[in-house]
């Protein structure tokens, strides 16, 4: 039996009725088949409600090799250099947003979300910061991420709120730094500051060399996450670089590492992705961990470093998923084809005289769920869609808003801002595996109480 893509569409639904009337004599469950699978890493990542991002640099914005590329294949973003505090807050208290701007405004354009990177750093600090200590410099930390998240409320996705706080080596403990000299309780400081400025942004801690579970580095942090975990520190994920190469391959743990973190109740993201190397070596080890995070269902997303070997800051370890013009390498192939292997189980229902795929909601419809962060005069509301028992192709959750009025919404396409307000899908989610789920979410003013959403498989 040969299964095209033109039968998926011109016959997307078979009922039961029909099923049953044709003496339906197999049914097949497959994954994805060539002919209905992905052919972007986003698309290819959505079906299984999974994200594939890319760091961006302002200054390549108008190249158009790159922001073709950028725009095809990744549906999150994340500001290479552009939100790091000496961008954000070049001289103290005054603030820059001009070329992070720029990089928003182009991924929310495209219905692209957004990682920000990074809130509070030892490193890439304005000079007026390196230079000060003690509780001048913990208030103006808290400042600037007051400010930056207040900036951007509503519009980033993820924050790397502390980035690169643990020592390389044996020691398992927190690296020296201006910051941490103002008192270990600086990290737990800086999430507490991002949630009250961003309550509807998920708050990650970042690190480099943490992929390798026996390494005291990843297990300070898994320590670390573990106690604000216990105590209400405001953590919802826990970000790994994964910089490989020679020096520091992919581990065999890898896998091991991403479930431990994620059974801390935090969602997991591979935030840097590179991979130096070349050919059929390097599409390896990129399949090895686009398997390893597809394996851990809260590893949510996986975001390289850069788009071309060229615009990678290890260009000569030529570590990225296109080369320096523009084309796909081995290791570009090996990643869509993983994701795809995880793609949408595909029911197949053949018969004496028929062939159909059941391409439409089938019998497990969606629910929706709604997480809220209300304040004083607004909200933010999380709303979550889990498909049934059948993939969704695509799903429309309503609301009510009966005292608030939308102002900005991500990830969905709206009707009206208040009263009964309806949503659909956009391209890259409307694809979500059977059990599996997706985000969407709106902020407002007013308030957020009594929305229950309710969700059609569409
Ligand atoms: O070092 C790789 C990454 C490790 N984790 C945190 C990331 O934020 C970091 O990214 C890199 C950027 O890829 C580089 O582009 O961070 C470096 C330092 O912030 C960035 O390098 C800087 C250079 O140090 C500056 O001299 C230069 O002006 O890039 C700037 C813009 O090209």
């Amino acid at each position: 039996m040969k299964l095209t893509s033109r039968s998926v569409s011109l016959v997307p639904i078979v009922s039961t009725v029909a099923a049953a009337a044709l003496g339906a004599s197999l049914i097949l469950v497959a994954n994805n088949t060539p002919a209905n699978a992905a052919t972007t890493l986003g698309a290819a990542a959505a079906q299984s409600g999974r994200y594939f991002g890319t760091a961006v640099a302002a200054g390549r914005m108008g190249d158009s090799t790159y922001i073709g590329i950028l725009n095809r294949e990744f549906d999150m973003v994340t500001a290479e250099n552009e939100m790091k505090m000496d961008a954000t807050e070049p001289s103290q208290g005054r603030f820059s947003y001009g070329n992070a701007d720029r990089i928003v405004n182009h991924a929310r354009n495209q219905g692209k979300r957004i990682r920000g990177h990074a809130l509070a750093w030892h490193s890439q600090q304005p000079g007026w910061m390196q230079n000060m200590s003690g509780t001048a410099l913990r208030n103006a930390m808290l400042n600037h991420i007051t400010q930056v998240a207040s900036y951007y409320r509503g519009k980033i996705y993820a924050w790397d709120v502390v980035n690169e706080a643990f020592a390389d080596g044996n020691s398992g403990g927190r690296r020296d730094s201006n910051l941490q000299r103002t008192g270990n309780d600086w990290i737990e400081a800086a999430f507490r500051a991002a949630r009250a400025a961003d309550p509807g942004a998920k708050l990650c801690y970042n690190d480099y060399n943490t992929d390798d579970w026996s390494h005291a580095k990843t297990q300070g942090v898994y320590r670390m996450v573990q106690d604000f975990k216990a105590r209400g520190v405001p953590i919802d994920c826990v970000g790994l670089q994964s910089h490989f190469n020679s020096q520091s391959p992919v581990p065999s743990n890898y896998q091991t590492t991403l479930q431990n973190f994620a059974n801390l109740g935090v969602d997991v993201q591979i935030t840097e992705l590179d991979i130096e190397g070349s050919g059929s070596g390097q599409a390896s080890n990129y399949d090895r961990v686009t398997r390893a995070c597809l394996a851990v269902a809260r590893c949510t997303g996986i975001t390289v470093w850069g788009i071309r070997d060229t615009d990678s800051w290890r260009a000569n370890g030529t570590p990225l998923l296109f080369d320096g013009g523009g084309n796909k390498k081995a290791a570009y192939t090996s990643v869509l084809n993983a994701l795809n292997s995880a793609g949408p189980t595909t029911t197949t229902t053949t018969s004496t005289t028929t062939t159909t795929t059941s391409n439409g909601p089938g019998p497990g419809g969606c629910t929706a769920s709604v997480s809220l962060n209300q304040w004083n005069e607004g909200f933010v509301a999380t709303i979550k869609v889990t498909a049934g028992s059948a993939a969704l192709r695509g799903w429309q959750v309503t609301t009510t808003l009966s005292n608030g009025t939308v102002t900005n919404s991500w990830s969905a396409n709206r009707s009206g801002t208040n009263g009964t307000v309806n949503w659909t899908n956009v391209d890259y989610n409307g694809s979500v595996a059977a059990g599996q789920s997706t985000e969407f979410g709106f902020q407002g003013t007013g308030s957020g109480a009594g929305l229950d959403p309710t969700c059609t498989a569409s």
